[in-house]
């Protein structure tokens, strides 16, 4: 079977799909499947571009899972959770029809990717009501940077909802990055990181909004503790996704380092090691794995994060310094916000099989071209009101307000201060941006991102051009629970 699926197999595959919903393992051996080589038990379905065209249904809907210690039902796409892989080139044209089965209105932004804000693009002012469809039509620029990106809904008042119940997929444009020999050689495995309430919890709202709900089962690919595995020598290449509604995942696997090849944006110059990997949500990293082991299993583990909610628990506007959050993990549970992870979590183990002729790493990968000085600067605040309220510059979220103006081809730089007590990610549509420095010290290296983590008592500076397509978009804090209660702007780019 072809790569493209007409519309009505597709549709009859994804009614199939949601009798055994979380199903991806058992959908991975169909014909919808190419697994080329990676792990076939936590392969999500996937769908690639063929002829320069991507078409598919994306069907939103309530769907009954199994997830062990989880819930019994989740929103997602066309029965899968996560939903389809996605996968297209530079200058493909995609198309998606989205349906929406869901009882509320839902819509969907594609994060991350560099294409126009407007008309059935990457529009989140665009409303799909209960019962209604939407098609989605874009061309991906000749030039787009390869890279994996995540799509997921964006309705202001349904959002954080959706996105905690289950709604999200990975998008993969696959480009120069993929084609350097030592990336090229890895095995490759996707990584969707989402947690969900557990058995009988609730999607309940409230104070715990205020926090960011989390989920207390964390779930990979939609499966508790899925196994990957690693021949000796070998090089495993991950693409990971925080796909969480305000979880932070902080990833380590054991006797492992992480080798950094690619941010939110696509590839960075050199790899870099890491000990371990933090991701905001809505934040992708690409990282390579050796297999320099001779045997065993690994767990990849996620580690405890305290996101600073901890001010809003004792007394309001006391600045806490990082660090001091983990106490307060008490506090929030009292709260009913849901868990706040004490211990580490082993969210996946890493087996060996097999052994090939030793793998290197790359030594360089892509050019990162850096901007022009900025004609502009800019400062955005971002602190909570009183109440349940959630502000940049003071302002809470209005969509029929420009906050914004912005002149296309220009480079700007953005103050992104955090005045409050909580993190905030923060998260920017259409174009990329790179971090320039946090609290004055330089970023140490460039990287493309359009996700970044805001500290209390923290400015980050971020310089970005505004490229190729005017319209109007927004900006806001990916703590999607934060983007509802008014943390989210209008930004427009005119031309
Ligand atoms: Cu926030």
């Amino acid at each position: 079977m072809s790569g493209r699926l007409g519309r009505r197999s597709f549709l009859a595959m994804a009614g199939a799909a949601s009798a055994i919903a979380a199903g991806s393992a058992l959908l991975g051996r169909s014909a919808q499947v190419r697994s080329q080589g990676s792990p076939a038990a936590t392969a999500p379905s996937r769908l690639r571009s063929s002829g320069g065209r991507l078409e598919l249904d994306l069907v939103a809907q309530d769907t009954k899972v199994a997830i062990p210690g989880g819930p019994s039902r989740a929103l997602t796409y066309n029965g899968l959770l996560p939903g389809p892989l996605l996968e297209a080139e530079p200058g493909d044209a995609v198309r998606i029809e989205l349906v929406n089965r869901l009882s509320r209105p839902t819509n969907l932004h594609y994060h991350g990717l560099h294409i126009s804000p407007g008309g059935s693009a990457d529009n989140v002012f665009v409303s799909v009501a209960p019962g209604a469809s939407h098609s989605y039509a874009f061309t991906l620029p000749a030039d787009h940077p390869a890279g994996t990106f995540y799509y997921h809904p964006h309705y202001h008042g349904t959002v954080a909802d959706q996105v905690f119940g289950g709604l999200g997929g990975v998008f993969i444009v696959r480009g120069a990055l993929d084609q350097i020999p030592e990336v090229r050689a890895a095995e490759e495995q996707v990584l969707f990181l989402k947690d969900l309430p557990g058995e009988g919890g609730s999607r309940a709202v409230g104070m715990g909004m205020m926090l960011g709900r989390e989920g207390a089962v964390l779930t990979v690919n939609g499966q508790v503790n899925p196994a990957l595995t690693i021949p000796s020598g070998g090089l495993l290449r991950l693409r990971i996704v925080n796909g969480s509604n305000a979880r932070f995942w902080r990833l380590a696997l054991e006797d492992h380092p992480f080798h950094l090849i690619a941010t939110d944006g696509g590839a960075i110059e050199a790899p870099v090691e890491l000990p371990e990997l933090l991701l905001a949500p809505g934040e992708r990293a690409e990282v390579l794995v050796r297999g320099e082991r001779q045997g065993g299993r690994y767990r990849l583990l996620n580690l405890p994060y305290a996101r600073g909610a901890g001010g809003m628990m004792g007394g309001m506007g006391s600045r806490m310094g990082m660090g001091m959050g983990r106490g307060m993990g008490m506090g929030r549970g009292m709260m009913g916000s849901g868990s706040e992870q004490q211990t580490p979590v082993p969210i996946a183990t890493l087996n060996y099989a097999g052994s090939v002729t030793p793998l290197p790493l790359p030594e360089r990968l892509l050019p990162v071209e850096p901007l022009p000085a900025p004609v502009r600067r800019r400062r955005f605040v971002l602190n909570h009101g009183m109440g349940m309220v959630f502000l940049i510059n003071g302002r809470g979220f209005d969509h029929g307000r420009i906050d914004t103006s912005v002149r296309l081809g220009d480079t700007e730089e953005w103050d992104l201060v955090n005045d409050g007590v909580m993190d905030h990610p923060f998260h920017v549509h259409i174009n990329p941006f790179q971090v320039i420095s946090r609290n004055g010290t330089p970023e140490p290296w460039r990287a493309w991102r359009d996700v970044v983590l805001v500290r209390p008592g923290e400015t980050v500076r971020v310089r970005t051009r505004f490229d190729d397509f005017a319209g109007r978009t927004v900006y806001h804090c990916h703590i999607l629970d934060h983007e509802e209660l008014g943390m989210m702007g209008t930004l427009e780019i005119s031309a």
